[in-house]
């Protein structure tokens, strides 16, 4: 039988263990969000840095309602294989910069007990978009948000992002603990204000004394975080176990790319994430703006385009001669709505972006992008299309991308195949749509979703009908004859100039 890995020293040369003795460190950092994204950048990024610069920074990963991470992660010593893949080929490190791998249902006293400990300086978060309860329209709470309900309730025995922080920083204040730093690393735009935000506004609903304590004393750094992490399969399992000669049912896999800009204000200090590659700035926001709609959108984009027109992974879309052409094209326009970035070519972004997407070693699901479509449309697509609209610049790039997710949204294939949206408004679209029939009706039902589209949208014609005459020949000629048609007839230039 193959022995389980929980040691550094079971692992063969070229597997590279943690440069240090993992034991030696003591916790720093609470993460929130224990997913094979965080173990895949953040948790990477701390282990290089404590082999560099060494320090109490490891990280107890949390888990809000699964036990799956922390059943894996725990009988390893919170080791786990990282298997990096980019056209070269592959190789696995181990990593060690896991401290306690916990799930709120299973180990609550211990996750609250290493909040309010001072060690704790740090409590980052990967818990995607859906799992803030943002109320868009407000920035506030969002109260049918199940976890926002649920702790606006019962504040005392939060079980949400909002109700554990707000609960931690209150207790911490009591005390006269230094609040953490909180650092949001999920693909929103300005995350660290978006968090503040949030948590300014539930503590003003349910603890009134702390809120103007979070607005002014608590720092929540904006972050960029880049990576391609496809969901963990067996054959990841598998290609760990050759790599090691190990069981490891925590590993995963990813690009070697990677990338991570983040605001410099840690006031009780940080790993050397700089020395492990971090790019620290004064303003994250306009590389979080490149980033979210440059890669996210056009993702987005080629998730929805490419799983209606039979594409299941990443790297077919990219095989294919029409969708290349509309993800230039849109790389290209959501390029001309970015602020100059100094010393950044966004030509060259876009051709490494297409690149990186077309790995061929990386299996990474159109359907996987495609989910929490509802949660993500906005600062990819959207906010792009609205500041396009405002500089005279064409549209028809996000029309067609917004035209993609619209028919995704009918949750049919072609051939009248269903699969399920997988989006937390999932109920409320189909419900909406249920006697809606043409292409004119469902851009108007779902241009009215709150929320969702911002009103310089909804009020401009051009753009309703460029969505409607794009959603119509998807429907009418299937996906496949509208992504075809579509290339055709998109201009030259506009496709050519990032190639
Ligand atoms: C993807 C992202 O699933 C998605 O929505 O667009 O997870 C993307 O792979 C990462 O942001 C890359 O850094």
């Amino acid at each position: 039988m193959t022995d389980r890995l929980s040691h550094p020293d079971q692992l063969p040369e070229n597997v590279a263990p943690p440069s240090y003795t993992p034991a030696d460190h003591g916790p720093g950092i609470v993460h929130i969000g224990l997913g094979a994204f965080h173990k895949a950048h953040q948790a990477v990024y701390t282990d290089t840095a404590l082999g560099l610069h060494g320090g109490d920074w490891r990280i107890i990963g949390v888990s809000l309602r699964s036990p799956e991470a922390a059943g894996e992660l725990a009988p390893q010593n919170g080791l786990y294989t990282l298997i990096e893949r980019d056209m070269q080929g592959s190789s696995a490190r181990v990593i060690g910069s896991i401290a306690a791998a916990l799930c709120l249902p299973d180990d609550r006293q211990s996750i609250l007990d290493a909040l309010v400990s001072p060690a704790t300086r740090i409590v980052s978060l990967t818990v995607t978009e859906k799992g803030y309860g943002i109320d868009r329209t407000t920035g506030g709470v969002d109260i049918t948000h199940p976890a926002i309900a649920a702790d606006l309730a019962t504040p005392e025995a939060p079980i949400g992002v909002a109700g554990l922080l707000v609960w931690a920083l209150a207790q911490r204040r009591a005390q006269g603990t230094p609040p953490f730093t909180v650092l949001c690393c999920d693909n929103l735009p300005e995350n660290g204000p978006m968090l503040r935000e949030l948590l300014v506004d539930f503590a003003r609903r349910t603890a009134p004394d702390i809120a103007e304590h979070i607005a002014t004393e608590v720092a929540f750094p904006a972050t960029m975080v880049d990576r391609i992490t496809p969901a963990r399969n067996a054959d990841t399992l598998a290609a760990a176990r050759e790599m090691t000669g190990l069981e490891d049912a925590a590993a995963i896999e990813t690009e070697r790319f990677t990338q991570w800009v983040i605001e410099d204000h840690f006031p009780k200090g940080r790993p050397a994430w700089d020395a492990a590659g971090a790019i620290f700035v004064q303003d994250v926001a306009p590389f979080e703006m490149m980033k979210l709609r440059m890669l996210n959108g056009t993702h987005s984009m080629l998730a929805w385009c490419g799983f209606l027109s039979g594409h299941r992974y990443v790297r077919d879309v990219m095989r294919n001669a029409a969708l290349v052409g509309l993800i230039r094209r849109h790389l290209h326009a959501a390029a001309a709505t970015l602020p100059a970035l100094p010393d950044v070519d966004l030509g060259a972004y876009a051709d490494a972006l297409a690149t990186r997407f077309a790995n061929p070693h990386l299996a990474h699901e159109t359907y996987q992008i495609a989910m929490d479509s509802t949660e993500k449309l906005p600062q990819r697509i959207l906010a792009a299309a609205v500041d396009a609209q405002a500089a005279g610049l064409p549209l028809r790039a996000f029309a067609f991308a917004t035209a993609g997710w619209m028919r995704y949204a009918l949750a049919r294939h072609d051939n009248g195949d269903e699969y399920g949206l997988r989006d937390p408004r999932e109920a409320e679209i189909a419900a909406a749509l249920s006697d809606v029939e043409s292409a004119a009706e469902i851009v108007k039902t779902l241009s009215a979703l709150p929320g969702v589209f911002p009103e310089t949208l909804r009020q401009d014609a051009q753009w309703q009908a460029e969505v409607t005459e794009v959603l119509d020949a998807m429907i009418a000629l299937g996906m496949k004859e509208a992504i075809r048609r579509e290339a055709s007839a998109s201009p030259g230039p506009e496709v050519a100039k990032v190639s």
